[in-house]
């Protein structure tokens, strides 16, 4: 199958479980029960994969066997067809969803075999910048004025006109604090850092020009299969809390635990990135129930292609 082909279907299945999921969680929404709403979006996801023509292997999941009853790491779905890595987060932002606040969202990325890095339920620290900039322009090595200032000047404005987005977490307060002092603005969000990611794909619509700081690895790769479908930039470091942590990392093919990941190592090759709106959001409005069904918007991305997708559709 060309990769035209590939990445046109892809596309159908990843929005298919986005949409799908969107509806189904965000009749749960602002009734303060995270758990069930986040079930609903599993639920819809994997029904939505049962019938679809591939093979696909969950290589991000719910998390392990003996954990998630469904889309665990691992499950095989699919109705058969050519070999699909799928990485999922069902509902990104579960308390989100539960308190009916900004940017609840689904997400899928789908990549031929091999194409999504397994990444252990652990933090990872990240750092990430949209399309249009010399590469190497910014490191998670680099301190983090020294990226907004070269941030700046590759942007032509003052470090002052540069928006960053890092998770509300104590854990970020001395990034944040060394970002006030360079003069960076910050919009700190409660939770859901995909979205952090990806918003600094699309800056003008999102305002944020670039993602610090640690949170899920496993959210960390879908991010990732975002940004390598919108030619921004983004690195990723696992970040061990102990030596079980660590072990866990080696165990899944992680023989160097603490490398600087870059996008080639967490998305190698071509992938297809969607994600539905179940609550509204900077990138996308939550679902709108009617008389007669549901209205969804998504992105799907497909680095196969290059189509970068905004999707609206209704579901009676
Ligand atoms: C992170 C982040 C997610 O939850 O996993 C966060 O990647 C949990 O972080 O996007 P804490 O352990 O610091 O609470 C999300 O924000 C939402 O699932």
């Amino acid at each position: 199958m060309n990769k035209y082909t590939t990445g046109m279907i892809l596309t159908q299945i990843a929005l298919h479980a986005t949409e799908t999921a969107a509806i189904a969680s965000a009749r749960l929404r602002g009734f303060g029960r995270k758990n069930d709403a986040d079930q609903a979006a599993v639920d819809a996801m994997r029904k939505s994969f049962q019938d679809a023509p591939f093979s696909g292997r969950v290589v991000i999941g719910e998390g392990e066997i003996d954990e998630a009853p469904m889309l665990y790491i691992g499950e095989e779905v699919g109705a058969g067809g050519m070999k699909i890595d799928i990485a999922v987060d069902p509902l990104e932002g579960t308390k989100l969803c539960a308190n009916d606040a900004p940017n609840a969202m689904t997400v899928v990325a789908l990549a031929p075999e091999g194409g999504l890095l397994h990444a252990p339920d652990m933090y990872m620290d990240k750092i990430a910048i949209g399309p249009g900039y010399p590469q190497g322009l910014v490191d998670l090595d680099l301190s983090p004025t020294e990226n907004v200032t070269r941030l700046a000047k590759a942007k032509g404005v003052a470090v002052s006109e540069i928006r960053a987005c890092l998770l509300d977490r104590d854990r970020h307060a001395r990034i944040v604090e060394e970002l006030r002092r360079a003069g960076a603005g910050i919009r700190l969000i409660p939770d859901g850092d995909v979205a952090g990611v990806f918003w600094t794909t699309e800056t003008e619509r999102s305002g944020v020009d670039i993602y610090f700081g640690s949170g899920g690895a496993p959210e960390g790769v879908l991010a990732a299969a975002a940004i390598r479908c919108a030619g921004g930039q983004m690195q990723g470091r696992l970040l061990p809390e102990n030596e079980q942590e660590a072990a866990r990392a080696r165990a899944m093919g992680h023989s160097d635990v603490l490398k600087k990941l870059s996008l080639d190592d967490m998305v190698p090759g071509d992938v297809v990135f969607a994600a539905s709106g179940v609550t509204d959001g900077s990138m996308f409005e939550g679902v709108r129930f009617e008389a007669t069904g549901a209205r969804v918007e998504s992105i799907v991305w497909d680095s196969f292609t290059g189509r970068k997708g905004r999707v609206h559709s209704f579901w009676p």
